[in-house]
Order: C-alpha cells, then structure tokens, then sequence
C-alpha cells in the first residue's frame, strides 16, 4: 500500500494464542489514547469476532462457503480459502487503502502455518503492509511453561519472521494465567540464553538442547532474539509496548500514556 496508509500491525500466532481478543482490547484501548486503530480480521474461519472489524475478510471469503462449493472438510477449505484470499490481495489491498486513522491492525487465521507457510501469503503481506508492516507475534502461556515448549515458539516466531520478512516482536500472551514464578522463569528464559541451556538440559538432554541452543545463538547473534514482552488482553497489560513497538518502527501516533513501557530493544 502507499505511505499514506496508515501503518499495518499483522498479529500472529498458533491456534487459540489469543490473536483476536489482542486486536479487540488494542483496539478499544488505544481509543482511550486518541489513537484511531483500525481493526482487521484476515480469518475466513473465524465464527465471530468481538470487535467490530472496519475491514472483515468473510465478505469476500466465508470458510463455509469454500467447504459447501468445492466439497472440502474444514482442513482442505481453510487451505483453498488461504490462496482465494491471497488471489484477492490487490481488491482487499484497496479496500484497506480507503482506511484513514492512525494505525491497521489484523487479526489473522488460526493456523499459523495457514499464514506464514502457504507462497500466497507473502504476498497478502507486500500489498496490504509493504514496507510500513510489523508482526506481533504470540507466545501460547501453557506451551511456554516448559523449556522445550518455549523453544519451540522461539524457532516457530524465527520462522514466521523468516518467511514474511517483517520486524517481529514477540509477545507472552494471556500473561494472566500464569503464575508470578512461573512468569518470572519464562521472562527470565527470554532474556539469559545460559538459563534457557540449563533448563532445556534438564528436560529434554544433551542432543536435542544443543541443537535448540545452537538454533537460539545464531538467531541472538543476527538480531532475531528481542526477548519476549508479557501482554494480558483480559487485564490490558502490555498494550502500551504494543504501541511503542508500532511508534518505534513507524515513528508518530500520541505516546503510550501509562509509561509502563520497559526498555525494548529491536532490530
Ligand atoms: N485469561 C486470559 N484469557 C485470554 C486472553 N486473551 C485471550 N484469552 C482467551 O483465550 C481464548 C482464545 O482467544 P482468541 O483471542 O480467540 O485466540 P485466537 O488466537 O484468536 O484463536 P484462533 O483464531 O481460534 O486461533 C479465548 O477463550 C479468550 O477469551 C488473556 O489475556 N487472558
Ligand atoms: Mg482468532
């Protein structure tokens, strides 16, 4: 899209990680702010959603539509509604073009590898973002209570930054359901690598943590590793990093007001 458009935020994760309630709190939080956010659901499955999206996907796409016409389950019709989708992008891209406000941002499909893994994706994410999109990316809470768990999220973000080529931030998600210790580890995790090590010995030894650690360290020492932010939508917490990550790649906006933001260091 062309630099007047506002710029884009793609939140990304795996299923159930809590992408759309980000968008509905972001939303109406940054509204409390002077922040025109526009919210956008991406997610031809969704069954509902509870914000009020300005751009809804489901008015070109329905995923029960895709099933009824072409005979498919829910796994083909999910597929096959990614690459319509991505078929679509220059008539979404328009639609997203008439958008005014501050800031975009989308709420995407379930499936993470429906998103980032199929070709047609990439190029969804060049004509709806071009060079004005960041990606927030979702840590599930429950899978990151475990050392390899929580590895696994590290590579599986890499990846999705790798694939669609955007700067990512990586985000805890449903921060409130964890425990004050176990919170205290994962973050603690996100920052000392040598931790992480020692935990992933513990749990899974010696080949597979090596292999994990190696993956991590080359990802540290080209940048990729910015830590990881904890967010509860439920508590509106970690919305204000949102926005500083959003300020601090694309520069404007009103200042996140509560100051809570820590220090991020991107790439
Ligand atoms: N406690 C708590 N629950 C949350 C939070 N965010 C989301 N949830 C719950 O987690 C479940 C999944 O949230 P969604 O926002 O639908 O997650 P999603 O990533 O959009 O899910 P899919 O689109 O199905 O992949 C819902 O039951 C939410 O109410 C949070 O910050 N705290
Ligand atoms: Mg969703």
């Amino acid at each position: 899209m062309d630099s007047s458009t506002p710029p884009v935020l793609f939140v990304v994760g795996t299923a159930g990680a809590g992408k759309s309630s980000l968008v509905n709190s972001f939303q109406r939080w940054s509204r409390f702010l002077d922040i025109e956010t526009m919210s956008v659901n991406l997610d031809p499955g969704a069954e509902r959603v509870h914000y009020d999206p300005e751009f809804d996907v489901r008015e070109f796409i329905s995923l029960t539509d895709v099933m009824d016409e072409y005979d498919l389950g829910p796994n083909g019709a999910q597929i096959l509604a990614a690459d319509l989708l991505a078929a679509q992008a220059e008539e979404i891209g328009l639609e997203l073009e008439s958008l005014s406000g501050d800031l975009i941002i989308i709420d995407t499909p379930g499936q993470v590898e429906l998103f980032a893994f199929r070709q047609a994706s990439n190029h969804l994410v060049d004509v709806l973002g071009g060079e004005n999109a960041a990606i927030v990316y979702l840590f599930d809470p429950m899978l990151s209570k475990t050392a390899s768990g929580f590895v696994s999220q590290m590579l599986l973000s890499s990846i999705v930054h790798f694939r669609l080529g955007l700067p990512t931030i990586n985000f805890l998600s449903k921060s409130d359901l964890l425990e004050e210790d176990e919170l205290a580890k994962i973050l603690e995790w996100g920052e000392r690598l040598e931790v992480l090590e020692y935990a992933l010995y513990d749990e899974a030894g010696g080949q597979r943590t090596e292999f994990a650690i190696g993956q991590l360290r080359m990802m540290q020492e080209s940048g990729i590793l910015p830590g990881l932010v904890p967010l509860s939508s439920e508590l509106e917490e970690g919305l204000a990093d949102v926005l500083t990550f959003a300020q601090s790649m694309f520069g404007g906006m009103a200042d996140a007001k509560d100051g809570s933001s820590p220090d991020l260091d991107f790439e």
